[in-house]
């Protein structure tokens, strides 16, 4: 049976039009686009999956051994095995998270182990290109470096993090970064992570048939895996990505589809580790490789970005963004991207599918990354700036196999500001010589900010591309709430003009506005990708310990929300938040409907355990309620709400919200 037609018939968009699907201007010329083209996009696919398994989004589906496939019904109340809904839900959470965990703490462990190639001068074309980053890692690590030859401190550093992959017993080293008074919320709770790698080998042992089947025990140790990669693998490779390519400092670029050019040859780089894409950023500035592309016909080429590997890139080097997760497919349709180069994580495999269509080539770059129709290029790591060159001239051999006639660039981007490093912000705030936090805690005491909000995540197809990040985003920036972003959500933001300075006049309360202005930033700050949600942490933990908003994270007005999430790693994310005592607003439910237990454990009980527990808001309105509530009462406990936010605060109803 040939059933390509009815799939055809709905390319592109699917069933909604195309202003339904996606919330920029760009977005909707392409899935547009895509309609005409008879490409099928993330869009239709999500059509044609209409009935999407409900025993899957109540996490009631158990296939963790051959008596099954189980599933939770009113009729069978438990599996083959005896475990019940409570068992079979809290396991899957525990498996999700764990899978974030490691895709994470993977792509922290490969740059350490190029950290220690590098200490050994056997990294190849890559250098240490912030010594005074490995320096200030070095002493926060307790390791000596006065006196010595960075080389040395950095295997003695890439050493000690290797050890954070493979302690058996002890916990991590990296926890005490983290204020004392949370370190001992965690040891009190048991919860206190080993070994990266062990955590998740243990998650997967604890949820194998017949092991670990007690829904609060189980979930205990999702949180204590997710901190092994907040506290371990993520905040691990901000580090080291700093260390070899540079701690970020603000940066002007440029995002959305309309960065590439009509007449320039496009490489669109989309993955998450920036160890290849550094060096594609370094060669495609390289003169003889430009002079190439002219002689090509282009005149000249342009490197952009999807997804983390764009905000690694446009962090350190101003390459500019062509958009977030769910653009991937739209690049393609553009016409005019000659190769798109993946890494790992949040790739879809429909990307050959979609490039037949067109001429884009399509190459994977890592082993464990392989997809059907894709080149595979291994990229060798030890002639990196020679791999990155020959990546760019095949690129620019393809050029000629462009059809202008399928090619339409949307005219649309934005200016944006990025780069907001911990350090970065400390320079900012308190200037050079006297670096601090100490001007943004007094801000928040004023209550000229009243709070501080990181969001973060994804795009998902289920929800209007962009839209509940960006309302919401819009909504805090007014009530003077300074918001923090990674990820796709901050690529979202760019993509609405809230990345500049400027963005701070036309949007921001009163108060806030004056900070931003004294100061001279957004009133959104990039700072990173989604392993960069360590970079949060790290902001966090300064204000508590610059002192006058009390001395645990649970105690500062600070708030996490993943509004249009999709990954697992969203889900490891959201765990170390709660379980570091930030409140998370999720903008929809986890699989977990199946098991009031797990739900009530995971939203409430929480707060009990770590002081913060997740939120499910499913619209941007409701989301900002909760979220002011929050930080009102914060603010209340603090003793630093000025009289008449206490008058509102009272008159609040105060529903379930202990908070
Ligand atoms: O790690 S925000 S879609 S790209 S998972 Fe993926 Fe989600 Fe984007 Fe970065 Ni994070
Ligand atoms: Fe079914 Fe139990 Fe096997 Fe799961 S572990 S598939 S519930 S028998």
């Amino acid at each position: 049976m040939n059933n390509s037609v009815p799939i055809l018939a709905k390319a592109g968009t699917g069933s909604l039009r195309a202003g339904d699907r996606v919330s920029d201007e760009a977005s909707v010329q392409m899935l547009d686009k895509a309609a005409a083209d008879c490409v099928d996009t993330c869009f239709s696919r999500l059509d044609g999956q209409r009935n999407q398994c409900t025993f899957g989004k109540n996490g009631v589906c158990c296939r963790l051994c051959y008596m099954g496939p189980c599933r939770i019904t009113p009729k069978a109340l438990r599996g083959v095995c005896g475990a019940d809904a409570d068992t079979i839900v809290a396991r899957n959470y525990v498996r999700e998270v764990a899978g974030g965990t490691a895709a994470h703490s993977d792509h922290g462990r490969h740059l350490v182990l190029l950290l220690k190639k590098v200490a050994e001068g056997r990294g190849g074309s890559y250098r240490i290109a912030d010594e005074p980053a490995l320096r200030r890692s070095a002493r926060l690590y307790e390791i000596e470096e006065a006196g010595r030859a960075k080389e040395a401190v950095a295997l003695d550093l890439a050493d000690l993090f290797i050890s954070e992959f493979n302690r058996q017993e002890d916990p991590l080293w990296t926890l005490k970064l983290a204020p004392v008074k949370r370190q001992g919320v965690w040891r009190q709770r048991g919860i206190l992570p080993s070994g990266i790698d062990r955590m998740v080998v243990e998650s997967l042992h604890r949820t194998h048939m017949g092991v670990d089947h007690d829904y609060r025990n189980l979930l205990l140790h999702a949180f204590r895996t997710s901190l092994a990669d907040g506290w371990g693998g993520s905040r691990v490779a901000s580090i080291v990505s700093d260390i070899l390519f540079g701690t970020p400092v603000p940066i002007r670029s440029r995002a959305n589809l309309g960065v590439l050019g009509e007449r320039t040859i496009n490489i669109v780089v989309h993955g998450h580790e920036p160890a290849l894409s550094e060096m594609l950023a370094i060669a495609s500035r390289d003169p003889e490789i430009l002079a190439e592309a002219r002689a090509a016909g282009a005149e000249g080429l342009t490197l952009a970005g999807i997804c983390c590997t764009a905000n690694e890139i446009l962090m350190r080097h101003g390459i500019p963004v062509a958009g977030n997760f769910l653009q991937q497919e739209l690049a393609i349709i553009t016409g005019a991207v000659e190769m798109l180069i993946t890494d790992v994580q949040c790739c879809m495999p429909s990307l050959p599918e979609v490039a037949k269509a067109y001429h884009t080539e399509i190459i994977s770059t890592s082993d464990i990354a392989r997809t059907v129709g894709a080149v595979h290029v291994p990229f060798d790591e030890e002639r990196a700036f020679d791999s990155a060159k020959a990546l760019i001239r095949r690129a620019i051999a393809n050029y000629a196999r462009r059809d202008v006639s399928k090619m339409a660039v949307p005219k649309v981007s934005q200016p944006l500001v990025a780069g907001f490093s911990v350090a970065a912000i400390k320079h900012m705030l308190g200037g050079t010589y006297r670096a601090s936090f100490r001007p943004l805690n007094d801000a928040i005491i004023q209550g000229r900010i009243k709070g501080i909000v990181g969001i973060v995540g994804c795009n998902n197809p289920r929800i209007k591309t962009d839209s509940y990040v960006n309302a919401l985003t819009r909504e805090l920036i007014q009530r003077d709430v300074l918001v923090l972003k990674t990820g796709c959500a901050a690529i979202a933001s760019a993509k609405a003009g809230m990345l500049t300075p400027e963005a701070a006049l036309k949007l921001a309360g009163p108060g806030f506005r004056e900070v931003c202005e004294a100061v001279g930033i957004p009133p959104v700050l990039h700072m990173g990708s989604c392993v960069d949600n360590a970079r949060l942490l790290e902001a966090v933990t300064e204000v508590v310990l610059e002192g006058g908003l009390g001395d645990d994270f649970s105690e500062v007005p600070v708030v996490g929300v993943a509004p249009e999430w999709m990954s697992e790693k969203a889900i490891a994310i959201g765990c170390y938040f709660v379980a570091s005592g930030i409140h998370v607003i999720l903008g929809h439910p986890f699989h977990i409907g199946g098991s009031d237990n797990v739900t009530r454990f995971l939203n409430e009980e929480a707060r009990d355990l770590f002081g913060a527990s997740f939120h499910v808001c499913s619209d941007p309105q409701e989301a900002v309620t909760v979220i002011m509530e929050i930080i009102n009462r914060k603010r209340e406990r603090l003793g630093i709400n000025r009289k008449a936010e206490r008058k509102l605060y009272d008159m609040k109803d105060r529903r379930a919200l202990d908070v």
